[in-house]
């Protein structure tokens, strides 16, 4: 046993390197957790995606509880970006971990309008492109649906940006290869896999939708099998890392997505449960890799044995 020994959780996510690989999902995360964990532990900072102009979201209820998940559609409530900037972008600068901008838009050029805005602060440290919301469009359609459309949309941020781009799929694809492929020859340094699942639940007490909306993204542990072996598919595929999300809440949940692939793994129901659980997600990996006696969490990026 080398218990106690220095291990490594330092990863590289397509040029920025983090301190370790657990940090929030887009939108389970923002500065009220500053009283309930130390934002300076974690890999990254992720808030909210970040659209152009203010929007005051979906009518609700806008989640629901569903067995082993939740369905959301908040419909990116937003402040807009210039709130962002003044307020959102210097706040989270306090902290060491890298910021991560999560950006939504209605169309390309609104992308690149906003990717460009974001771009102009040293503060922000990678730009991860929502290119795959559920909750924008009738039917859940969204942009990264279209292998066409997610590679010209990328292509033109990357015009605009120097910064990482993180793109962030959609599950909700018949061929989730095919669109990182597209997002990898467009320029993406990385990519995450992936959004929420479009669902729907009814009451049938009322017959209606549980969800204002009728229908949103299904996210938690319910999803995590289909995440995972989305990432192991994406993984055969594309040179460059995976970050997954999807229904991660434990040390070995993380531990899994990272042998199926992901060199750094987001969380975010699980944080709704327990609004620390990044940190203790961060212990139980520790205690799995003194387990096995490994010191660097590189070692398990991809290293599922099959046969
Ligand atoms: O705001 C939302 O409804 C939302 C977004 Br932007 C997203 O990317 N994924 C999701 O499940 N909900």
């Amino acid at each position: 046993m080398i218990r106690g020994s220095f291990i490594n959780k330092r990863v590289d996510i397509g040029g920025l390197v983090l301190e370790n690989p657990i940090m929030p999902a887009s939108g389970t995360f923002g500065p009220e957790m500053e009283s309930v964990i130390d934002f300076n532990l974690l890999g990254a900072i992720v808030p909210k995606s970040i659209t152009l102009d203010p929007r005051s979201g979906n009518k609700t209820p806008r989640v629901c509880e569903t067995v082993a998940g939740m369905i959301n559609s908040i419909g990116i409530q937003s402040k807009g970006i210039q709130y962002y900037m003044d307020h959102y972008v210097p706040f989270y600068s306090k902290f060491t971990p890298p910021l991560i901008s999560s950006l939504s838009a209605d169309s390309i050029d609104e992308f690149a309008e906003i990717a460009h805005i974001v771009t102009q602060s040293d503060d922000v440290a990678a730009i991860e492109l929502n290119i795959s919301c559920p909750n924008l469009k009738g039917n859940g359609l969204a942009f990264g649906m279209d292998p066409e459309v997610t590679f010209k949309l990328i292509k033109e941020v990357r015009a605009v940006t120097h910064k990482p781009i993180i793109a962030k799929l959609s599950p909700n694809v018949t061929s989730i290869q095919e669109i990182a492929l597209a997002a990898e020859e467009a320029g993406s340094n990385s990519l995450n896999v992936a959004n929420t699942l479009l669902a729907m639940s009814i009451d049938v007490h009322t017959r209606k939708p549980k969800i204002g909306n009728v229908m949103g993204g299904l996210s938690g542990p319910a999803i995590k099998p289909v995440i995972i072996r989305m990432i192991y598919q994406v993984a055969q595929v594309v040179k460059i890392p995976i970050i997954g999300c999807g229904g991660v809440s434990s040390g070995e949940d993380a531990i899994e997505m990272m042998l199926a692939g992901a060199s750094a793994v987001q969380v975010g129901t699980s944080s709704f449960i327990q609004p620390d659980a990044m940190l203790r997600i961060l212990n139980e990996i520790d205690s799995y890799m003194n387990q096995h006696e490994m010191t660097d969490v590189r070692d398990l990026i991809g290293k599922i044995e099959i046969g």
